[in-house]
């Protein structure tokens, strides 16, 4: 994309084109860049795959209805316990290969469009549960820390030690959630409060309770996730 290309955008148009909203710049104040910096960027390739998931959202899958709700059918699975986190001092890291590394309060994420789904969560112990999840989309957070040309998984660490890889297609699943609402009220601390992933496509051990750090990389090292070292599935998809 050129220069002159790049200078036709307006202000709306970029947040129409990043699928950001307005408040989501505001992020921008937290020790990253401004406004100018990041519509530079534009004109830095992004990889096709990346930006095609972005730009095209994959097909999202049914939904359940709110009478479907199963509130007490979610079993708190733990292999260490829940960790104790401090809010206030809580961030959400994004690093990795990307042109803009994130550190967001939860504040600055509650600040960013929720989004609500009802889901079926399907853990491979033997149960499922229909869970209302809200909260902000992964897609949206990776959008904002701009990937680089290459990257093709998604880590996560979390604070009880767990950590996890996920393909970057189903990462960017318009149903992958950093949720921070469980069944409407805020999320239990036991099912990963401040943020845990939830997403209709992956089996329960996939989607990580208490996520401290999502790092972007283009390879996938031999640690793939707690269960996965353990023999269990890699891509776990539903
Ligand atoms: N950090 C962390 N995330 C985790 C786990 C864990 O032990 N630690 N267990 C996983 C498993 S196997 C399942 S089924 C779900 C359970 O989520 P819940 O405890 O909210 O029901 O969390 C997943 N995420
Ligand atoms: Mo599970």
């Amino acid at each position: 994309m050129g220069l002159i290309r790049r200078n036709q955008f307006t202000r709306r148009q970029f947040f129409q084109i990043s699928g950001l909203s307005g408040v989501g710049f505001l992020l921008s104040g937290c020790g990253t860049q401004g406004f100018e910096d990041l519509v530079g960027k534009l004109s830095e390739p992004l990889n096709q795959k990346v930006e095609e998931l972005i730009f095209n959202p994959q097909k999202p899958v049914p939904e359940f209805l709110p009478s479907d709700i199963q509130p007490e059918a979610l079993i708190v699975n733990t292999f260490r316990g829940t960790p104790i986190i401090d809010q206030e001092k809580y961030r959400l890291i994004v690093d990795g290969e990307v042109n803009n590394p994130l550190s967001l309060s939860m504040a600055e994420i509650q600040a960013l469009p929720l989004t609500s789904m009802i889901i079926r969560h399907v853990c491979v112990e033997g149960w499922a549960a229909i869970v209302q999840w809200g909260g902000i989309t992964l897609q949206e957070i990776i959008t904002l820390a701009r990937p680089k040309a290459n990257v093709k998984y998604a880590y996560f660490k979390s604070a009880d030690g767990y950590y996890e890889s996920w393909d970057i297609a189903s990462a960017l699943h318009p149903q992958t959630l950093l949720a921070y609402q469980k069944n409407g009220e805020p999320l239990p601390v036991d099912n990963g409060a401040p943020l845990r992933l939830a997403s209709p496509i992956k089996l329960g051990y996939k989607q990580s309770k208490w996520v401290t750090r999502i790092t972007l990389t283009s390879y996938l090292s031999p640690f793939k996730g707690y269960w996965e070292d353990q023999g269990y599935e890699w891509f776990a998809g539903i």
